[in-house]
């Protein structure tokens, strides 16, 4: 071609590097937040954007390449054929239906788990040595479900989980300590939403617990009433719902640190949903939040955090009504 052929004297073709390609399966308002902010803070170079709905695919896929200028030139492809994401390193899954009238949470289960059948074959066909971020609700008793689907080692398979209930958490600490979120160290664990389990025994500043300070911290009995902030924390997404119809910004930052960990082998911690048989006291096989380390081969390791009698309990009551859930789901 004349223009192109005069201005530049070929040498070489570029070569195309999947290094840090990450695939978005679900294109609502979770995936689209995820895809803006993994492109805004340039994780990945290589975003794949899948869901059913090809005009609309086209639509959000133009829109993003639109502003390629301002970042860093990515590839950005979008289709309702799995082919394109073949080769992904991380595959973020935030397909999902919402409840329908008088629909029981049962039901809406039945139904996400049956969108897991249909979705994750294709990824772990085409992309076989992926790991697998399950955002879609509920989010525990899904990553279970992709688990058993994907055949994948339970490692590579990875639930959004509490991640996001802790910065929820950690931001509303801080700005009653007016401290900065980062500098707050503090922890939710188990079921990402009603039974989660914040872990009041570890909070932190520089390595000040609160409890020496104060003894009473998360207790019903505590005078400073610091639960309610755990309260607040189950009653987020709730709140966020009701003003706005669904939440979407702070999952897909959320979402954007794991991938971050994961392509760059960061071995940082999160909070993210595991299967935790065997920790902690828990004999069911069900995936909940414990702060886990990320790299390139997904979970590497756990923490084993210190709890107490009352923190334990309250996992092991997560634990048993998951294992209520996921057997009543057809896999
Ligand atoms: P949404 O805006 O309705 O988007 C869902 C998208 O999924 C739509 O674009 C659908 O077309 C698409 N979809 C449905 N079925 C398929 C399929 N078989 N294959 C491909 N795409 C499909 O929902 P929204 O984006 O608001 O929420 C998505 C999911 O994330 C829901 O299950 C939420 O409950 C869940 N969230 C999870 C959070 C977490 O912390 N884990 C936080 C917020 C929301």
């Amino acid at each position: 071609e004349n223009v192109k052929g005069k201005l530049m004297h070929e040498i070489q073709k570029p070569i195309e590097t999947f290094d840090d390609k990450v695939t978005v399966v679900g294109i609502g308002a979770v995936g689209m937040a995820c895809a803006f902010s993994i492109l805004s803070q340039g994780i990945s170079n290589n975003l794949v954007l899948i869901d059913m709905f090809e005009n609309k695919l086209e639509g959000e896929m133009m829109d993003l390449q639109h502003g390629s200028l301002f970042l860093k030139d990515p590839k950005i492809t979008a289709s309702t054929d799995y082919a394109v994401s073949a080769g992904s390193r991380v595959c973020v899954v935030t397909a999902g239906v919402r409840q329908k009238d008088n629909e029981s949470r049962t039901d809406l289960l039945q139904r996400n788990a049956d969108l897991m059948k249909n979705i994750i074959p294709h990824l772990v066909e085409y992309s076989p040595n992926a790991v697998l971020l399950i955002v879609s609700n509920p989010c525990d008793v899904l990553s279970y479900v992709a688990w058993k689907i994907s055949g994948f080692p339970m490692t590579r398979i990875i639930g959004s989980g509490t991640n996001l209930d802790t910065s929820r958490f950690r931001y509303m600490i801080a700005n009653r300590l007016n401290i900065a979120p980062a500098s707050v160290h503090a922890w939710i664990i188990g079921e990402h939403g009603d039974t989660s389990v914040a872990v009041w025994s570890a909070l932190n500043v520089a390595g000040v617990r609160l409890r020496d300070i104060n003894p009473k911290i998360g207790t019903r009995e505590d005078p400073d009433r610091w639960e309610d902030i755990h309260k607040e924390v189950v009653l987020s997404a709730y709140n966020v719902i009701k003003k706005k119809g669904y939440t979407n910004w702070a999952i897909g930052l959320s979402v954007t640190s794991m991938v971050h960990s994961i392509l760059k082998n960061m071995n940082s911690v999160h909070a993210v949903s595991t299967l935790i048989k065997g920790l902690h006291g828990v004999k069911e096989e069900v995936y909940l939040s414990l702060p886990c380390t990320l790299g390139q081969r997904g979970v590497l390791g756990v923490i084993q955090q210190v709890l107490t009698p009352t923190e334990r309990e309250a996992l092991q009551k997560s634990a048993r009504i998951m294992a209520e859930l996921i057997k009543g789901v057809h896999i």
